[in-house]
């Protein structure tokens, strides 16, 4: 048994590790009495102007992407302030890191270093606590496996084709379980690679940043085509055993000036662009659909979802960037029926958690996510069980940064053996516009 002042925070570090892109990123380690907890702060490629910012060196040294500066502050002026507190108590050390960073983006401490940090506070008390992650966080009652969503295809800013949309996901919505799952998916990702191998010829397997190929395709309709040939040829049916999503990632591809969307060489905008996903989502069974328009276009969003939220998840990702500031104008707009989950972008488990909390009471299903640069650091699988998400994306089956957050899930549902409840085809039915 802990005892209570074994939780108390006896040291804390910030060190320099590598995310998956080899970009310098922040490690936090947290010692208290009784346990210890590492954090590592992701970092994504395409991100919103909304997130928390991420202190960056600038200069010559690793591109302009050191993090010595953010270091150094996290070394001398926050871990000082955290010794001696009661890992526990993690909303109130994640608003004494909202105090002293001052700023409403978190531009003064770092995103990076607050994330980082708040990870490790909270595995730092599992740990004394002599509990897995998953329960400490979400309780006895936390069980759910989240049903993965595998972006077996890159295109966008992850990878170095000509496809606008940025993901093209595989959803074993149909397995009984969630290694079921894994292994259905782990099939069709091979079968894609013998598929996309034999059309274009073996540099067309290369993997972007998430694992997914990435081939050398540019319409948005081969990638598809592609996925759904992958699935029949490894014996499942799209529909019922997999179901198909995007992130369209759309920002990225939006030309603000000219108000209009670039796709397969063409110029969409936003009421063409609507037609083509309905016409994508009944041909292809996509049930999943993330940012299809630009981050600050609540209207489209809000008329997509009203089109097509019965049978499809739409997603707003770069739209909320996990703050509940941009959420609560997406629950007015009624914008979309899902939110995805990234820590960094706010900067601290608590406010994740808040947001989590919004989302849900609105009916909002939240699906907590990795970022495109990662790491060994599987907190977010934890995470998805703990708030009993339903939905994970996190990747391909390849590249261990990926396969952390995989594997620690396997490990979870071996762990809860006959209480494991694995999401399915749950969180894509039923759903209201
Ligand atoms: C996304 C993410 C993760 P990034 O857009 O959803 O897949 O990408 O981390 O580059 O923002
Ligand atoms: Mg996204």
């Amino acid at each position: 048994m802990s005892r209570d002042e074994d939780f108390i925070i006896a040291s804390v570090r910030g060190l320099l590790a590598l995310d998956s892109r080899g970009n310098p990123t922040v490690k936090a380690v947290v010692r208290t009495k009784g346990g210890v907890g590492v954090g590592i702060a992701p970092s994504g490629a395409s991100k919103s102007t909304k997130e928390a910012v991420e202190l960056r060196d600038g200069g010559k040294a690793w591109g302009g992407m050191g993090v010595s500066q953010a270091l150094a502050g996290f070394n001398t002026s926050v871990a000082p302030r955290l010794i001696g507190l009661d890992s526990r108590q993690q909303a109130f050390i994640d608003s004494l890191l909202i105090e002293l960073d001052g700023t409403p983006n978190k531009s003064r401490i770092g995103g990076n270093v607050t994330t980082a940090l708040s990870i490790a506070v909270a595995k730092a008390a599992a740990d004394t606590a002599g509990m897995p992650l998953y329960e400490y966080l979400g309780g006895p009652g936390a069980k759910v496996l989240p049903t993965p969503l595998l972006n077996v295809l890159n295109g966008g800013v992850h990878a170095g084709n000509n496809l606008a949309f940025q993901e093209f996901i595989i959803i074993p919505a149909g397995a009984r379980t969630f290694s079921d799952a894994m292994r259905m998916a782990v099939e069709v990702y091979k079968s894609l690679k013998s598929y996309l191998s034999e059309k274009y010829g073996k540099g067309a397997t290369n993997v972007g940043d998430e694992g997914g190929y990435a081939p050398p395709m540019s319409m948005v309709e081969e990638a598809l085509e592609a996925l759904s040939t992958a699935v029949k040829a490894a014996g499942y049916e799209l529909g019922k055993d997999f179901l198909l999503g995007m992130d369209a990632a759309s920002s990225e591809f939006y030309n603000a000036e000219k108000k209009v969307y670039v796709v397969d060489g063409k110029e969409y905008d936003a009421s063409s662009l609507m037609d083509l996903y309905v016409q994508l989502i009944d041909r292809y069974s996509i049930a999943y659909l993330e940012d299809p328009f630009h981050e600050n276009d609540l209207n489209h969003f809000a008329e997509l979802t009203a089109k097509v939220g019965n049978r499809v998840l739409v997603v707003g990702d770069d739209l909320y960037s996990t703050n509940i500031k941009y959420l609560a104008q997406g629950i007015k707009a009624r914008a979309t029926n899902g939110a995805l989950v990234k820590v960094n972008q706010v900067g601290t488990l608590s406010e994740t958690l808040d947001y989590v909390r919004m989302a849900r009471s609105a009916g909002i299903r939240p699906v907590v996510s990795h970022r495109s640069g990662d790491s060994e650091d599987s907190f977010i699988a934890d995470l998805a069980v703990a708030v009993g998400a339903g939905v994970i994306k996190t990747g391909a089956p390849a590249r261990s940064e990926r396969l952390a957050k995989y594997n620690r899930l396997l490990e979870i549902e071996a762990e809860l053996g006959p209480a494991a409840i694995y999401a399915g085809a749950e969180p894509f039915t039923g759903l209201v516009a």
